[in-house]
């Protein structure tokens, strides 16, 4: 549709984008807003086991309880393989040959009990505070609605009449069959996107300003999706009927990448998605570009979106 509609009437402003995408040097696959090189930056890493770094507060606080947790956890193990050791060794039948045979102690009934209250009040202190900040929505300055398809994502700036879909880079919508041929590598190359990014990188990408509230309404439009990027340590199922709501204020410019997180279908590993932080300017450029490109379709449509504020 979004071609249709380009070879309709937006002609020159294709000519004028193709005409700046190639003297930046480079070509994005089906999106021709050019946008300035970013770091990529929220991607997994080979042989990774820790979190990717956090760009918002969220995922720093996220990240710190889990650190913290897993102190508690680390102790209660080590405490309770030393008590295990010391009992194996102490009053196994050869060192200790006629056992006590009391059943009941008070005093350790009452440690083992109110020990591990203190621990969980001590850890929901911490934790509470983190999951509210999450769940209770700001006032977003972006507010962007994301919808789950089989199998790509796509994207409504309600408050600008921009809505356009984003699929995988390599999938059978970009005439790939989700494989990492050489050409599907061409064109991940031509989006400024590396060979590793295959699986993560998308034609399109949502482009959010950097430090400001992006708050994201999730829904689906078949079956239950899931939209994340771990960098910015938000997660929210997209459920077909309903809006949830996440927010974040991304605190670096660059390219994140998340993919869907609810098993959704024979292609639920081929639907990622890429949200690239760009500075307000260069945000303010986009959307320019975005108004013309991805102009939303004007026909009533009978459903009112909501709106975070
Ligand atoms: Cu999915």
């Amino acid at each position: 549709m979004r071609a249709i509609q380009v070879l309709g009437g937006r002609a020159a402003a294709v000519v004028a984008t193709l005409a700046a995408t190639l003297s930046a040097g480079m070509v994005a696959a089906q999106d021709t807003i050019v946008l300035p090189e970013l770091p990529s930056i929220g991607k997994p890493v080979e042989r990774g086991i820790d979190f990717q770094p956090a760009a918002t507060e969220l995922a720093r606080d996220l990240q710190w309880l889990d650190g913290m947790i897993n102190v508690i956890m680390f102790a209660i193990v080590a405490l309770v393989t030393v008590l295990l050791a010391i009992i194996a060794v102490r009053y196994n039948r050869n060192s200790n040959a006629t056992p006590a045979r009391f059943t009941h102690n008070t005093p350790i009934e009452v440690a083992w009990t109110v020990v591990p209250i203190l621990i969980l009040v001590f850890i929901g202190a911490f934790s509470l505070p983190i999951l509210f900040k999450q769940q209770e929505i700001p006032a977003g300055d972006v507010v962007i609605k994301a919808t789950g398809y089989q199998w790509y994502w796509g994207y409504e700036y309600p408050d600008e009449g921009i809505a356009f879909e984003s699929y995988m880079i390599g999938s059978p919508a970009t005439g790939g069959d989700n494989r990492l041929t050489p050409e599907v590598e061409a064109q991940l190359e031509a989006a400024g996107y590396t060979r590793d990014e295959f699986l993560l990188a998308t034609d399109t990408a949502m482009v959010v300003p950097v430090g400001k509230t992006i708050v994201v309404q999730v829904t689906a439009a078949d079956v239950i999706h899931s939209w994340t990027i771990p960098a910015f340590g938000v997660k929210q199922d997209g459920i077909p009927g309903r809006l949830a709501q996440l927010w974040f204020k991304a605190e670096q410019e660059g390219v994140f990448f998340g993919q869907c997180s609810e098993l959704c279908g024979i292609d639920h590993a081929y639907m990622p998605i890429t949200v690239k932080v760009v500075s307000e300017e260069a945000y303010a450029a986009w959307l320019e570009q975005a108004r013309e490109l991805y102009a939303m379709d004007p026909a009533p449509r009978g459903v009112t979106v909501a709106s975070a504020d």
